[in-house]
């Protein structure tokens, strides 16, 4: 298979020319193509097969142990002008840039084959999708694009309609971390990848395409391009409210998109539309509209069971992918806190030694078809896409961030998303745990400068008056001991409850300085084991916290300099008064 669309070929051409592979083969996507990559990769030992029995057509990836994670600190913003990439970024010129990458690429498919994978992120029907075609050395990527995306001949031939795509070119490369780079260049819709088979690093059409590149063009278009999940949340009544909620990496998007009702909320239904990557665009009458650019998963691993995540747990069952997960005696995956199983093996592939570190790495990953999810939404496929009631911010805080909480409008919603700090997880290479800035979960992923991603959020509440309600939400506060204070997973369901009342004007709310709270009455506690105290302390503002909050907050928004608009300071000033005033 060729194209005759010229841009394409050319361009493969000359990456062939450049990398000088074996030979090349066009993806065309169909389930024999998946097969056949399967069974070569199991031949090959890239693939170890899982039982059949209990995992049918599921396989384990072991990656090179020093390539199990985004790398922040490798991947680069290429714009000719390093004000564009902004403070957020790790910056270089094109120009050194593709010297630099390009000369790591010379020869690099010697004696491999190179794929090339047309892809369609979204709908294939949709107006709001946007297509890409990545080249890649890589089987296993071939394979994950293949459940992460709609990929090949109709992608194709949207491409060849349209004529426009994003260029990603990948290779692992040798995996050594020090010829590691992932570079983005949006002026030029382009990624160059190489020296690393991970997820984020080397699935373009994952955070490359559709967060970063994607969030440059959202910004020339008048569209978002965010780090979100996005959720159907049907009530006994049969009434559904559409919710997308950003949190940083590894801080519970996967399990909040597809959450299980518990019992004490009877009649009460979710559906998955996205678990990572939601596109939002206005419609005609000013609905903010979203869209999952994906068709699958990549999700974090360990702490999935059938009591907290059983729609991940169950649809992992057959048909996915393993990364870095540990093996049983049995030939099973086997992960931290799977609640069933003994691993015999680790992650590397070494003997499990009890106490000697975990089976599973802490970032291993699924990937499977979001198709294999129960919860799996009719309209994930509707082109388009859903109306969106409320955009939820959210982090791991061990303490300060209540709950919830309502902005008190879109432009104060902007500032408290503008503000959002979470603990570091195993999801990026670096330190654990530290609480960092990650401004709307977007830190890792904005392909352009914060000042103007804000001024551009904040515009929106110049073009719509039917714009969604703003919240966040605190899964993760502890007690002294370390204990979370909330149980999570199903029952978070509670607090979506509030969120919709909230937006259906059928609840009121504690006015405070940050926003709104609920009351204790407010949340449904149900059945739940947790006492007045606990409630009281979800719920509460400490004033002394937050004003030095804020005041770290406002450090923050300062640190962009000129480009900062001078409106989101004067609404966090507003916010700083506020706390000020004595009870
Ligand atoms: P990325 O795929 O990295 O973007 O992550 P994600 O935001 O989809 O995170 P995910 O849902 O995979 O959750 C990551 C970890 O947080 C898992 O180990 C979960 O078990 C845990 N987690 C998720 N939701 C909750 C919750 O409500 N409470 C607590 N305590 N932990 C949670
Ligand atoms: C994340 O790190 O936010 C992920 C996994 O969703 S990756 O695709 O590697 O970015
Ligand atoms: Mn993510």
């Amino acid at each position: 298979m060729t194209t005759r669309l010229s841009a394409l070929q050319d361009w493969v051409d000359s990456v062939a020319k450049l990398t000088q592979p074996e030979d090349i083969h066009w993806c065309n996507g169909s389930d024999a193509e998946y097969k056949r990559l399967i069974r070569q990769m199991n031949r090959s030992g890239d693939l170890i097969e899982l039982d059949a029995a209990s995992y049918p057509n599921c396989y384990l990836h072991r990656s090179d142990p020093t390539d199990v994670a985004r790398v922040e600190h490798l991947t680069f913003i290429c714009t000719q002008d390093e004000e564009d990439a902004g403070p957020n970024n790790h910056w270089m010129k094109p120009a050194d840039a593709h010297a630099k990458i390009d000369a790591l690429f010379e020869g690099a498919m010697q004696g491999r084959t190179m794929y090339v994978i047309p892809y369609c992120m979204g709908p294939i029907e949709s107006p709001y999708s946007r297509l890409g075609v990545e080249i890649t050395d890589s089987p296993y990527v071939v394979a994950n694009m293949k459940l992460m995306t709609r990929m090949g001949a109709d992608a194709l031939a949207r491409i060849e309609r349209e004529g426009t795509f994003v260029k990603g070119l990948h290779s692992t490369g040798d995996l050594d971390p020090d010829r590691r780079f992932i570079m983005h260049f949006p002026e030029e819709l382009a990624i160059k990848s190489i020296g690393s088979g991970y997820g984020g690093n080397a699935l373009l059409g994952k955070k490359c395409h559709a967060l970063r590149i994607a969030s440059w063009q959202a910004r020339q278009e008048g569209w978002l391009a965010e780090h979100m999940l996005i959720v159907g949340v049907e009530s006994p009544q049969g009434e559904t409210h559409y919710i997308a909620c950003a949190f940083p990496s590894a801080c519970g998007k996967t399990n909040l998109a597809m959450l299980i009702p518990p019992d004490s909320q009877p009649g009460w239904k979710i559906w998955t539309l996205g678990d990572d990557i939601a596109w939002l665009h206005l419609d005609e009458g000013g609905q903010l509209r979203a869209i999952n650019p994906e068709a699958g998963y990549f999700g974090v691993v360990p702490g999935t069971n059938a009591k907290t995540n059983k729609n991940a747990f169950d649809m992992i069952q057959s048909d996915a992918i393993f990364t870095n997960v540990g093996v049983t005696a049995d030939n099973q995956p086997w992960w931290e806190d799977k609640k069933t199983g003994t691993p015999v093996t680790d992650w590397k592939g070494d003997p499990y030694v009890e106490g000697a570190g975990p089976a599973a790495h802490p970032n291993s990953r699924f990937t499977v078809s979001a198709k294999r999810n129960a919860a799996y939404s009719e309209l994930a496929d509707a082109p388009e896409g859903v109306p969106i009631s409320a955009l939820v911010f959210g982090g791991r805080r061990k303490e300060l961030a209540p709950l919830v909480y309502e902005a008190k409008d879109w432009k104060h919603g902007v500032l408290v998303g503008a503000g959002v700090a979470s603990e570091t997880t195993a999801a990026a290479t670096g330190e654990i745990g530290v609480v960092r800035r990650d401004p709307m979960a977007m830190k890792p992923f904005c392909g352009y400068n914060f000042a103007d991603y804000w001024a551009h959020w904040l515009s929106f509440a110049e073009r719509s008056d039917k714009l969604p309600r703003v919240f966040h939400v605190n899964w993760f506060r502890q007690d002294a001991d370390g204990k979370f204070l909330w149980p999570g997973f199903g029952e978070n369901l509670r607090v979506l409850r509030w969120i919709i009342d909230r937006c259906e004007n059928r609840v009121g709310a504690n006015e405070t300085a940050i926003g709104f709270l609920p009351t204790a009455d407010d949340i449904d506690t149900r059945d739940l084991d947790i006492s007045a105290e606990t409630m009281a302390a979800l719920l509460s503002v400490d004033k002394d916290q937050w004003k030095a909050e804020m005041a770290s907050v406002g450090e923050y928004l300062q640190s962009y300099g000129d480009r900062l608009p001078s409106e989101l300071l004067a609404i966090q000033a507003d916010v700083v008064a506020a706390l000020n005033v004595p009870d």
